[in-house]
């Protein structure tokens, strides 16, 4: 449903996108929930800005927190390969699946809100790590709770996400959705399928310059992007497309960001009677691109795969370094698909980049053993370099 926003809730948006300041932002934001009219239409819109002057004014209180000193600390430091957070309502078993992936020894009780604090844990991999993050539940019967916020922060800062829901619940396939749903409407999107819009404002290009990738322009063409944009006073901008994408979802995009971030339906007390059953209903309506574990975390059993199935989706590379004529580093460098041989020199000293000559290959990527190769070079998993500098 179309926006169709009077031009002085449009200039509010203007004036809240080019504010510089918190201060700022949540004036112009208070503003545009004055000024914007109250139809279904705009019901996404005002949600939004609700939801974002709650954040802009909790983020003014921890900073005067922080000035008298300390308040509660929920950031988690990330460490290893990539850091997953694992989200769920209470008693879902979050807590039992860091306990039976990693050494971590939460506390484990038959009762909600037992765990308050974020806790970290390291699952290995074959050679790597990936820090798990115990946290406090989500309440999704109470999606605006203050509580939620800051596992939604700790969310949005991962690499992936855990999605537990315990299967002595009675209509588990519900519970997964509402959890979704309830990550959707706070920008955080799971399911490969659903689009993805960025628009970046740029005085150095000339008029829109549209970028698709893998996804559709679903009912619209480039001259009706140019015509929304140009209502908010965006002539020269970039916009990035991923998935399939409508024109609502442009305009949602101007002033709410939308993350990927790769998940996995973890979904416990698999050893409780009827489990199978609702299992294969989660499966049944799970969104495209999230695969789930059935799991008894009491056993362990079934969460065997859950460190290659992250290694796989979150799109990781290791590569070792060597020095000539001596082993490979058995500690991998971890770098995303598609790096370089440059990017792995920059990972290991900003000077070695800025001095490269070239690099010998051994492994997946290399046509033969020893391939000298140049700074464009894009890496595989388990290659094996040797640089060479001026
Ligand atoms: N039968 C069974 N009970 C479990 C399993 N995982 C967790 N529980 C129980 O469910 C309750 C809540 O677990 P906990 O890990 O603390 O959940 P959290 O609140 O989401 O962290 C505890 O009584 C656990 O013993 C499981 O796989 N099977
Ligand atoms: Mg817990």
């Amino acid at each position: 449903m179309p926006a169709n926003l009077p031009p002085e809730a449009k200039a509010k948006l203007a004036k809240y996108s080019d504010a510089k300041t918190v201060e700022e932002k949540i004036r112009a934001l208070e503003e545009f929930l004055s000024a914007v009219p109250k139809h279904k239409g705009t019901e996404n819109l005002r949600l939004w800005a609700r939801r974002r002057l709650a954040e802009l004014r909790e983020e003014l209180e921890a900073r005067k927190r922080k000035k008298v000193g300390g308040g509660p600390r929920i950031f988690v430091e990330k460490a290893g390969a990539a850091q997953i957070v694992i989200l769920g309502p209470p008693n879902s078993g979050k807590s039992s699946i860091l306990a039976a992936l990693t050494r971590a020894k939460p506390e484990i009780a038959p009762y909600p809100f037992t765990t308050q604090t974020p806790m970290p844990g390291m699952l290995e991999y074959e050679d790597i790590q990936f820090q798990l993050v115990d946290t406090p539940p989500l309440l999704l019967d109470q999606p605006e709770s203050p509580v939620n916020n800051r596992v939604v922060g700790l969310a949005r800062n991962a690499d992936a996400l855990l999605l537990v829901v315990g299967l002595d619940e009675p209509r588990p396939e519900e519970t997964v959705e509402r959890l979704i749903g309830f990550l959707e409407d706070r920008g955080i999107i799971v399911s490969r399928r659903k689009g993805i819009v960025r628009v970046r404002k740029d005085r150095s290009v000339s008029g829109l310059r549209v970028i698709v990738r893998g996804g559709r322009m679903v009912g619209f063409t480039e001259e009706d992007l140019r015509r929304l944009l140009s209502t908010y006073r965006i002539y020269n901008a970039v916009v990035e497309i991923e998935g399939d994408v409508t024109l609502d979802d442009v305009e949602d995009a101007l002033f709410t960001t939308r993350v990927y971030k790769p998940a996995i339906i973890v979904l416990t007390k698999a050893d409780l009677p009827g489990a199978v059953e609702k299992a294969k209903r989660v499966i049944a309506r799970r969104p495209e691109g999230v695969p789930v574990a059935v799991a008894d975390a009491r056993t362990g059993r079934g969460l065997e795969r859950i460190g290659e199935a992250l290694f796989k989706m979150l799109g990781i590379v290791r590569v070792y370094t060597k020095q000539p004529n001596k082993e490979p580093d058995p500690n991998p460098l971890i770098l995303r698909e598609g790096a370089t041989v440059l990017d792995a020199a920059k990972r290991i000293h900003k000077d070695l980049a800025r001095k490269f000559r070239y690099a010998k290959i051994w492994g997946p990527s290399a046509k033969y053993p020893g391939q000298r190769v140049g700074g464009d070079h894009v890496l595989r998993d388990g290659d094996i370099v040797e640089i060479h500098s001026k």
